[in-house]
């Protein structure tokens, strides 16, 4: 099963946006308001009904909300403002598609819609689902100013205005909601220093429970630190991606870092399906000579 793993290190060939972007915000509304959350899914290919009939929320506490998707195939749920949540998609019980939203640029997407403290109803537009990923035709960052400073949370550099650019807001265990909104951070890993893995793709625990959406098989391992690293630190040996219950069977991975310097990224020929996977990084320097904190995470594969 095990080829021989090649690896390139590309330096900084691939380039992707690095501007600071947005992240989670607090709100400041007296109690808990509730919102209207919007949107529309479109209707099946194969004639009449909608793509979906049924959708789902999902808070930090694992609470969920679900509305009835109307015969015009528009949806209209009322929940809690100041928190994020999962929004999942299903027609006749079976789950068909995971929203996915633009938090702004220098960010990996985000696996949930941050709804804040503001008045009007949150409109996520058309759902379009493509390989299970549901896209809103109406990116919910752009519609939310967490500090009402007059700038979107999308343009934004920092939301909440607590002085952390959204690009370096906390995710300790990995997963996508960040540590503002998170109420599990118990699983966090270490930090050395102030160094710190910002953001994985898949995120960790991604496909593992619930409704949430599995992995595709092409989705490239991603890994967004807080320093720039030394590239010749990064090999075979200090970013390994397996399924968890055979390390030996690794990914063979065409490794690159982006132009910042600071995202690792591992395109590879595909993962195996249904598969629990692991990606670890353990050695890989910092251009400062700090090592980067050891860290692991796994993400279950799709079944096809
Ligand atoms: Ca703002
Ligand atoms: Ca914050
Ligand atoms: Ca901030
Ligand atoms: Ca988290």
């Amino acid at each position: 099963m095990q080829s021989s793993r090649i690896i390139i290190i590309m330096g900084p060939v691939l380039l992707w946006l690095a501007t600071a972007g947005c992240g989670a915000a607090g709100g400041s509304e007296a109690g808990n308001p509730t919102r209207t959350l919007n949107g529309s899914v479109g209707l099946k290919s194969t004639g009449s009904g909608c793509e979906a009939d049924q959708v789902i929320t999902t808070n930090a506490a694992n609470e969920t909300l679900s509305a009835t998707v109307a015969s015009d195939c528009t949806f209209t749920l009322s929940v809690k403002s100041n928190r994020v949540y999962r929004l999942d998609l299903l027609s006749a019980n079976t789950h068909i598609g995971s929203l996915e939203t633009d938090p702004g640029p220098g960010r990996f997407p985000s696996p949930v819609v941050h709804v804040m403290g503001a008045d009007t109803s949150l409109d996520l537009g058309e759902l379009r689902i493509t390989d299970g990923i549901a896209t809103p035709s109406k990116e919910p960052a752009k519609q939310e100013d967490a500090d009402d400073d007059g700038v979107n949370n999308f343009a934004d550099a920092d939301d909440d205005a607590d002085g952390v650019a959204d690009g370096d807001e906390e995710d300790c265990d990995l997963d996508g909601i960040l540590d503002d909104f998170d109420l599990d951070t118990a699983t966090c890993g270490g930090k050395v220093g102030n160094i710190r893995v910002f953001e994985v793709l898949p995120r960790s625990g991604e496909g593992s429970g619930g409704l949430r959406a599995k992995a595709k098989l092409t989705q490239p391992i991603r890994v967004r630190l807080s320093c720039r690293v030394a590239l010749a630190s990064v090999t075979a040996t200090t970013f390994q991606v397996a399924p968890a219950d055979d390390p030996a069977s690794g990914l063979s991975c065409l490794l690159a870092v982006d132009a910042s310097d600071k995202e690792i990224r591992c395109d590879h020929a595909g993962m195996a399906p249904t598969t629990l996977y692991r990606a670890s990084l353990d050695g890989v320097q910092c251009e400062d000579g700090t090592t980067a904190p050891t860290t692991s995470w796994t993400w279950m594969t799709r079944d096809s």
